[in-house]
């Protein structure tokens, strides 16, 4: 018996991957599919898939022409599946000519022309083209433009800002189609907004997108009153359109599986949550500019709260902010340190903006710790630390443009969907406007 095994993703099963399938089956009596698993497409470039590692499996398996399906998890899994199930030929489509040649030294490997006229990327490009506009005042925007050409289905195609800031943008932003100071106009040519503006200005901008039907993606905080937040929240419901929290550490997979191992009890229970995050200030813009733009709670807060709340969850009894003000009138805190208490457990977050600390995260819990170095925020790796330093274990994932391009592609999925798969839920959204109002009106803070 010959045996055939094949591998693919098979996202959006389509034509060219039925006539690969028979045509590998041909090659013998008897034929294998691996299906790749997330996070191995993920590992190997490929954040736009659209169904799930099951969905994709199913397909296979429906056209009835696989003897046996399995899943593809790893680097070199190819080398110990041909030695494992005996096989014989090993074929993929002609777009992976040469590379596979390493195979033959295990078994035959044969490249079948790959059908041409259709693909998975241009089903999902055609699937959700959404066209977005950017607003901010923020040189980040360049980074998010060349991180929107890793998603296909996405086209930034206009951007409103201010004269001042326009000048330090890149080519590809400066010739977009539609680039203006009149958000109004800018919102009549998208789909959706990405916005990057001083957050007093989110309110009115959000408000005005929802109305006009349009999805956006904000960085936090949303709002700065829980009243806000919830009229936004309500109305982007009404209006069937995507409200969604723009943090990147969200999205990493490290911060997800970190997240996933201390809700499944690696440490035990947590009893403590310790965030920092500062910067430097930033020299490119005018002291009062910069004051009416983003203070550290602002700039940080909600990324520091993340795991806070993500971990402990919202319902903390007391809650001490502690600041030092630089600047009443705008209130501009250089520094600010705030503390939890839950039930059975405390949590503390740093943030600063002109005061500089280690930036790492550790959660603390009955059975041992987790430790990220800093900057944690931009999350690849970390360590579970135990009493017996043996049994400590270091987990390493790749975090490819640190994170933008992931948050980019949960936006897109809700935005096709209708369904927020947003990783921060409206708790925890909420309650990161709760402790920004909280701040603003003075309400358990105590100044330094
Ligand atoms: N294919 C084809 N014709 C198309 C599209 C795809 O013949 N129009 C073939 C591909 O060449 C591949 C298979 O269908 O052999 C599955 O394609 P994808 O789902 O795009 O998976 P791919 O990323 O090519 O994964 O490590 C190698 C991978 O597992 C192959």
């Amino acid at each position: 018996m010959i045996k055939v095994i094949t591998y693919g993703t098979f996202d959006l099963f389509h034509f060219g991957h039925q006539r690969l399938l028979e045509r590998a089956k041909a090659l013998g009596d008897y034929l294998i599919v691996g299906v790749t698993a997330d996070g191995f497409d993920r590992a190997r470039g490929k954040i736009n898939v659209q169904q799930s590692l099951m969905e994709r499996m199913e397909a296979v398996k429906a056209t009835g022409i696989a003897d046996e399906v399995i899943v593809e998890e790893y680097e070199g899994q190819k080398i110990d599946d041909i030695m494992r199930y005996g096989v014989d030929i090993f074929a993929i489509g002609s777009d992976w000519k040469c590379y596979f040649d390493y195979l033959d030294e295990y078994c035959q490997v044969v490249y079948l022309e790959r059908t041409a006229g259709v693909s998975s990327s241009e089903l999902r490009a055609e699937k959700r083209e959404v066209h977005l506009g950017l607003v901010g005042d923020s040189l980040f925007l360049n980074k998010f433009e060349k991180e929107s050409h890793f998603v296909n289905g996405v086209k930034i195609v206009g951007l409103c800002v201010s004269p001042s800031v326009a000048v330090g943008l890149s080519d590809e932003l400066r010739c977009l189609p539609c680039v203006t100071e009149d958000y109004d106009a800018l919102l009549r040519e998208v789909d959706a907004v990405y916005i990057l503006s001083k957050p007093a200005d989110h309110y009115e901008q959000i408000k005005a997108a929802i109305l006009c039907g349009k999805h956006v993606l904000c960085e936090p905080p949303i709002a700065l009153s829980v009243k806000e937040w919830a009229e936004l929240n309500e109305l982007a419901k009404t209006k069937g359109c995507i409200l969604m929290d723009a943090i990147r550490t969200a999205y990493s997979t490290a911060y997800y599986r970190l997240l996933l191992l201390v809700k499944s009890g690696c440490i035990g229970k947590v009893v403590s949550v310790d965030a920092s995050c500062t910067s430097l200030r930033d020299n490119d813009i005018t002291p009062n500019e910069r004051r009416e733009k983003w203070n550290s709670i602002c700039s940080w807060g909600p990324n520091a709260l993340l795991p806070v709340f993500q971990i402990l969850g919202v319902d903390y009894k007391q809650k001490t902010i502690t600041s030092h003000i630089e600047d009443e009138s705008v209130m501009y805190d250089s520094f600010t340190k705030i503390t939890f208490i839950y039930p059975q457990a405390v949590a503390s977050i740093k943030v600063g903006k002109g005061v500089k600390t280690e930036g790492e995260l550790v959660v603390s819990g009955t059975t041992g710790y987790v430790y990220v170095p800093a900057p944690w925020w931009k999350m690849d790796y970390f360590e579970i630390r135990r009493e017996d330093p043996t049994e400590n274990k270091r987990y390493f994932y790749q975090l490819d443009g640190e994170g933008i391009r992931y948050e980019l592609v949960s936006f897109l999925k809700a935005i096709q969907s209708g369904k927020n798969f947003s990783y921060i839920n409206d708790k925890v959204s909420e309650a990161f406007v709760q402790v920004m109002e909280d701040f603003y009106k003075g309400c358990n803070l105590i100044r330094i």
